[in-house]
C-alpha cells in the first residue's frame, strides 16, 4: 500500500468511526432534550416546530398573557425569517390541574406549543424550559412531551457579600441563570466580619461605618444595599419566581455591627474583634428586634436567616466578664453554650412575634427552639449526626453540607484556589448529591425540603473569579435539585453541558470548563494571608 492510500484509508475509518460516534450519541442526545435541570420526564418524537414572524404567543387569562407578553419579547433575537403558516405557542394557567407546585407541562407538536400548569410558577417554568429549547435549536424546537416537577421544593444558591461585594447587576445577572434553571431561592448573607451590606434606617452607622472594609482590604471604602436597591432585587427575583432569604448572622460573625455600635459588642479577641454580640445586655435584643423590624418589612419570603454558626471563634470575653458569668447564674444557663442557646431562643421568639420562621446554621438544632419554630440549615458534612438529629428532634432540613455544597472549595485536581477537606468539590459530586447520603434521611423524607450550594468569598474578590467557582456547578447543583433521582444521569448531563455552556458564552460568564481543564486560567485569590477560619 502506497503512503497516499493509507492516508485514505485513515480518513475514511476516521469518517465512519465519527459517524458510528454520532449514531451513538444523537439519538441519546435527541432523546434527552438540551434541558437544564433535565426534566422528570420526556419524550420526542419526529418532526418540528418553528418559531417564526408569524408565531404567535398567546395566554388566556391575565397571568398567562402577561407571560405570553414576556416571552414574546425573549423571543425576538431567536424568532426566525418569516414564513407563511401561522402556528401559535398557548400558555394555560388551569387552577383545577393535578400539577404538584412548581411542576408544568410542555407539549410541542409541529403546529402548536401548549405550556400548561396549575400553579404560576409551573407556567413560568415551562416558558423557561421553552426557552431553553428555542436557544439550543436556534428557533426551531423538536416535537416533544414533557411532565415535569420537581423533587425539593427548595433549590437554593447563597452568595456571601459580606467578605466580598459583587453588587446590584451582578445579583440580578444571578438571578436570571437561577430562573432558568428553576432554582427558586436565593439566600442572601449580607452580614459577617468583614462588612454589613444592607442600609437600615434606624442604625445609620451599620453603613457609614460597617459597611467599610472587606476581607483583603479592611480600608475599602464603604459598600452596601440601600434600602431601595433591597426592593429592586426583591421585585426583580419575584417577577423570575425567587424568594430571596436574608442572612443577618448573630450571636457571632457579627464584627462589622461592632465596629460600627461597640456599645453591643460582645468583645472578642485576637482577630477575632468584636465578634459577637453582647449577650445579655438588654440594648442588644433592643437592636436585634429593631433591624429585624426592617428587614422583615423590605422582605416578603416567610423566613429569615440568623446564621448562628461558630459562636466559639470569637466569645472568649463571655468567659470572663463578670456581668455575663453573673447573668448565666442568674437564668440558670450552666455555661456560654447555654448562654449561647438562650441568645438563639430568644431570637426565634422574635421572629415567631413578627409572624415569621427562622432559619439557622446546624448549631441551632442543640438550642432547645421548637421546630415549629425554626428550620435548620445541615453545614457540616462531617457531622451527620447533626442533620439525623435535626430530623429525629421534628425539624425540617435544608441541606448544604461544605462537601459537596460549598462553591468555595476548589472544583478540580490541579486547581490551587480554594478550600479542600479530604477532596474538593467536582460538578460530578454535586450532580450526585444528595444520593450518596440519603440513607441518613431514612423515614424522614418529608422533613427535607431541599438544597443549596453556597458561595462563601473569602477567597473570592473579583466577579471574574466568582464566575469560575459557580459555574459551570449551578447548573449541577440546579439538576441535584430538581430532576428525581430515577431521571439523573450524570453522563448523559456531562453529555449535554456544552449547551449550557454555549448559553454562558453568550452571557459573557467566566467559568470553568470541565472539558478543556488545563486551559481555562483560574482566576486568584486576593493577596492577603491565606488562611480560612475553619477547618
Ligand atoms: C464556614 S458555613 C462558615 C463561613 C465561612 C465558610 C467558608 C458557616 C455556617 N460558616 O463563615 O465563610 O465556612 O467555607
Amino acid at each position: 500500500m502506497s503512503g497516499k492510500e493509507i492516508k485514505t484509508n485513515d480518513l475514511h475509518m476516521k469518517k465512519v468511526l465519527t459517524l458510528c460516534c454520532l449514531l451513538i450519541i444523537i439519538p441519546e442526545l435527541w432523546a434527552q432534550l438540551p434541558l437544564f435541570p433535565t426534566p422528570a420526564k420526556q419524550s420526542v418524537q419526529k418532526g418540528n416546530f418553528t418559531i417564526h414572524n408569524q408565531t404567535t404567543v398567546e395566554g388566556q387569562d391575565e397571568h398567562s398573557r402577561q407571560l405570553a407578553a414576556t416571552l414574546d419579547k425573549e423571543l425576538q433575537s431567536i424568532r426566525l425569517a418569516r414564513k407563511e403558516s401561522k402556528n401559535t405557542i398557548k400558555f394555560i394557567l388551569n387552577s383545577t390541574g393535578d400539577q404538584v407546585k412548581d411542576g408544568y407541562r410542555l407539549h410541542v407538536t409541529p403546529e402548536v406549543v401548549t405550556l400548561e400548569a396549575s400553579s404560576p410558577s409551573g407556567l413560568f417554568y415551562a416558558k423557561e424550559s421553552l426557552l431553553q429549547l428555542a436557544r439550543a435549536g436556534e428557533g426551531t424546537l423538536p416535537t416533544c412531551r414533557i411532565e415535569d416537577a420537581p423533587r425539593y421544593a427548595w433549590r437554593g444558591f447563597m452568595l456571601d457579600e459580606s467578605r466580598h461585594f459583587f453588587g446590584k447587576e451582578k445579583v440580578k445577572q444571578y438571578l436570571d441563570i437561577m430562573a432558568s434553571l428553576r432554582m427558586n431561592i436565593f439566600h442572601w448573607h449580607l452580614t459577617d466580619e468583614q462588612g454589613w451590606r444592607i442600609e437600615i434606617k434606624q442604625y445609620p452607622k451599620l453603613t457609614t461605618v460597617g459597611a467599610i472594609g472587606n476581607w483583603h482590604d479592611p480600608q475599602a471604602p464603604a459598600t452596601f444595599y440601600t434600602q431601595e436597591d433591597i426592593k429592586e432585587i426583591v421585585a426583580y427575583a419575584a417577577q423570575r419566581q425567587i424568594m430571596i432569604i436574608p442572612e443577618f448572622d448573630m450571636p457571632g460573625h457579627a464584627s462589622a455591627a461592632g465596629r460600627a455600635y461597640p456599645e453591643i459588642s460582645g468583645g472578642g479577641e485576637g482577630r477575632w474583634q468584636h465578634f459577637t454580640y453582647h449577650p445579655c445586655k438588654e440594648e442588644t435584643f433592643q437592636f436585634i428586634n429593631n433591624v429585624l423590624d426592617e428587614i422583615v418589612s423590605l422582605f416578603p419570603a416567610p423566613y429569615i436567616h440568623i446564621g448562628g454558626d461558630e459562636v466559639h471563634f470569637g466569645n472568649q470575653s463571655w468567659f470572663t466578664d463578670p456581668q455575663i458569668q453573673q447573668f448565666i447564674a442568674d437564668h440558670n444557663l450552666k455555661n456560654e453554650l447555654g448562654l449561647e442557646h438562650y441568645f438563639i431562643r430568644r431570637v426565634a421568639d422574635m421572629l415567631t412575634q413578627k409572624g415569621r420562621t427562622m432559619i439557622g446554621w446546624d448549631e441551632i438544632v442543640d438550642s432547645g427552639v421548637s421546630p415549629t419554630q425554626a428550620i435548620v440549615m445541615w453545614w457540616r458534612h462531617d457531622k451527620p449526626s447533626q442533620l439525623v438529629k435535626a430530623l429525629e428532634q421534628g425539624f425540617r432540613v435544608i441541606m448544604t453540607p461544605r462537601r459537596p455544597l460549598y462553591g468555595d472549595f476548589v472544583q478540580y485536581g490541579t486547581h490551587t484556589v480554594g478550600r479542600t477537606w479530604n477532596g474538593y468539590n467536582s460538578i460530578e459530586d454535586i450532580y450526585r448529591f444528595p444520593d450518596p447520603i440519603i440513607h441518613f434521611t431514612k423515614n424522614y423524607e418529608d422533613q427535607i425540603i431541599g438544597l443549596q450550594l453556597n458561595i462563601w468569598t473569602e477567597r473570592i474578590a473579583q466577579p471574574k473569579r466568582l464566575d469560575f467557582m459557580v459555574f459551570p456547578r449551578l447548573a449541577a447543583v440546579a439538576e441535584a435539585a430538581w430532576t428525581p433521582a430515577r431521571s439523573k444521569e450524570c453522563s448523559l448531563f456531562m453529555q449535554k453541558l456544552p449547551v449550557f455552556l454555549n448559553y454562558l458564552d453568550t452571557l459573557g460568564i467566566y467559568y470553568f470548563n470541565p472539558f478543556r481543564p488545563e486551559q481555562h486560567a483560574e482566576p486568584g485569590a486576593p493577596e492577603k494571608e491565606d488562611i480560612l477560619q475553619n477547618g
